[in-house]
């Protein structure tokens, strides 16, 4: 499955970006709890250059508990801020500011020792499409200063937003890269909702999301879909017996896959499959 989307709006965001740093203080990138790995963009290195750089894991609502906790214990290991968001609820944002402050300890005391203890702390909020930023830039300002949809590509252009306690932050489009390591990296971000169904093969997507499900977290996909298969069962079939149980069915009696497919992700990207983290701290290469 080759994965094409890199749009041109993209290449715009990121020259952008590279151009709207000397702005800024500092840069939080926004990964997805459920994938930490796939969900951070490898050019960050490049584009933030020595900027002092921080991490929010959100959508952690949506992530295995244990696996958000283990994921920022690694964080921490590595002297890199790090919190846990659930934006959409609020849940876990109000620590931000704090983190903020400590990241940029040194201009902070710089600032109160010149009197400008009021001056205000720049950060750029980044990540991939669909992840949450808007979503988390409002809670935090407690106004809906950004428009957050549940769709990637709904920030279009650098939009500021201050917040009372004194941060001043930019919200910027998602963006992803334009080549990808591996083929895994696309999967997973297609897993999530980042990347546009309509350039996807639907039923081979959740064939393998089902393959490494049934893998990782069986119990769930048990108690959700009543199938009892072999453990190293192939995607397709997990695919077909869960179509089945469902009473998914094509006049004629065929299973109807597309429609379970369709089913799964969804089910998958809105929770109500259960919590799931399918990146570990120990697959980081
Ligand atoms: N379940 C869950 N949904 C969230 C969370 N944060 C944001 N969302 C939802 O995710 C969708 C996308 O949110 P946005 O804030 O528009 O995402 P964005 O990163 O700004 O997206 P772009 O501007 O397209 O790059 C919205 O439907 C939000 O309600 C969260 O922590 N958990
Ligand atoms: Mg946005």
């Amino acid at each position: 499955m080759e994965i094409q989307w890199y749009p041109g709006h993209m290449t715009k965001t990121r020259r952008k970006m590279e151009t709207d740093l000397k702005l800024v203080d500092a840069v939080c990138e926004i990964l997805d709890a459920r994938i930490p790995i796939s969900s951070r963009n490898p050019d960050m290195n490049e584009i933030c250059g020595t900027k002092p750089r921080m991490v929010v894991l959100n959508r952690s609502d949506l992530a295995d508990p244990t696996m958000t906790a283990k994921w920022i214990a690694w964080y921490k290991a590595r002297g890199i801020q790090a919190i846990a968001t659930e934006a959409k609820s609020r849940k876990g944002v109000s620590p931000f500011s704090a983190a903020v402050r400590s990241l940029l300890s040194e201009k902070v005391e710089r600032y109160a020792a010149k009197g400008q203890a009021g001056r205000s702390l720049k950060i750029m909020i980044v990540g991939i499409p669909n992840v949450g930023k808007s979503t988390f830039i409002n809670q935090l300002a407690g106004r809906q200063s950004a428009k957050a949809e549940n769709r990637p590509g709904v920030t279009r252009g650098m939009q500021w937003i201050s917040l009372e306690s004194g941060l001043l932050l930019m919200d910027t489009p998602g963006i992803l890269w334009p080549k990808f390591e591996s083929r895994e990296v696309g999967q997973m971000l297609a897993y999530t909702g980042a990347v546009k169904d309509t350039v996807l093969d639907l039923e081979e997507l959740a064939c393998n999301l089902l393959r490494l499900l049934w893998q990782e977290y069986p119990d769930a996909v048990r108690a959700r879909y009543g199938i009892e298969m072999p453990d190293d069962a192939p995607g397709w079939e997990l695919l077909e017996a869960c179509a089945r149980k469902r009473g998914f069915l094509v006049s004629g009696g065929e299973i109807n896959t597309e429609r379970m497919a369709q089913a799964l992700l969804e089910e998958f990207r809105s929770g109500k499959l259960g919590r799931f983290t399918i990146e570990r701290p120990e697959d980081v290469q």
